[in-house]
């Protein structure tokens, strides 16, 4: 998809202040520093849209992206970054678990992983978390440029073979970074905005 007009519409942490258009929601979800936010910027060609960082926990907030008026990408705060206090951790927890639960606008929810890890046991967490939504959900294994191409599909399928994944469950390799495999990611994402 061609995107022309992307725009910052608002950061959020409780319900009053998500946006009220109605549009499809396409939602960020995984560990800090798995590349939520590159992402973004990648899939519609901006560089900084999104605030990233080379340091865990760049966004703290539910920020929401107005895609061409067609739908939203919602950039999540990633999980699992130590540095965040405790009471911290579970403020932004209970923030996106209200989001994640409540939100009727949700299209799909994109589980980002690291192709080159196992996914460790808050990714799982989060994994059955995102099942028990009953949302349509993708998910992307992220930093393909640090693998191989010839490893890619060992790599996708223990990401796979890990989480127990039925063959209806989507698992796509991407790379934000190189902006590789984004046409199979866009496509799937587009699916999920239209039957929205
Ligand atoms: N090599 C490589 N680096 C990537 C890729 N995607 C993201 N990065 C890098 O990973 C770091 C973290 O990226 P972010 O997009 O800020 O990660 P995030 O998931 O939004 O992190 P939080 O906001 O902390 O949850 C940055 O230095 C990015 O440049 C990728 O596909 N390949
Ligand atoms: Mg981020």
């Amino acid at each position: 998809m061609i995107v022309k007009n992307p725009k910052f519409e608002i950061s959020a942490v409780s319900k009053k202040q998500y946006p009220s258009k109605g549009i499809p929601e396409i939602v960020l979800a995984g560990k800090s520093n798995v590349g939520k936010s590159s992402f973004i910027n990648t899939l519609i060609n901006r560089k900084s849209l999104a605030r990233t960082s080379s340091e865990p926990g760049k966004t703290r907030q539910i920020n929401f992206y107005n895609i061409d008026e067609k739908f939203y990408f919602v950039d999540l705060p990633g999980y699992g970054y130590s540095k965040m206090s405790k009471q911290e951790q579970e403020k932004v927890g209970k923030f996106i678990e209200e989001y994640l639960f409540s939100r009727e606008n949700i299209a799909k929810i994109l589980l980002l992983l690291d192709i080159r890890h196992k996914p460790n046991e808050n990714d799982k967490l989060m994994y059955d978390y995102i099942r028990s939504t009953k949302r349509p959900y993708l998910i992307i294994a992220n930093k393909a440029d640090k693998i191989a191409i010839t490893k890619v599909d060992e790599a996708v399928q223990e990401i796979r073979q890990s989480l127990n994944l039925s063959d209806k469950e989507i698992v796509l390799p991407f790379s934000a970074e190189r902006k590789i495999y984004s046409d199979s990611v866009w496509k799937n994402i587009l699916i999920g905005v239209e039957k929205q």
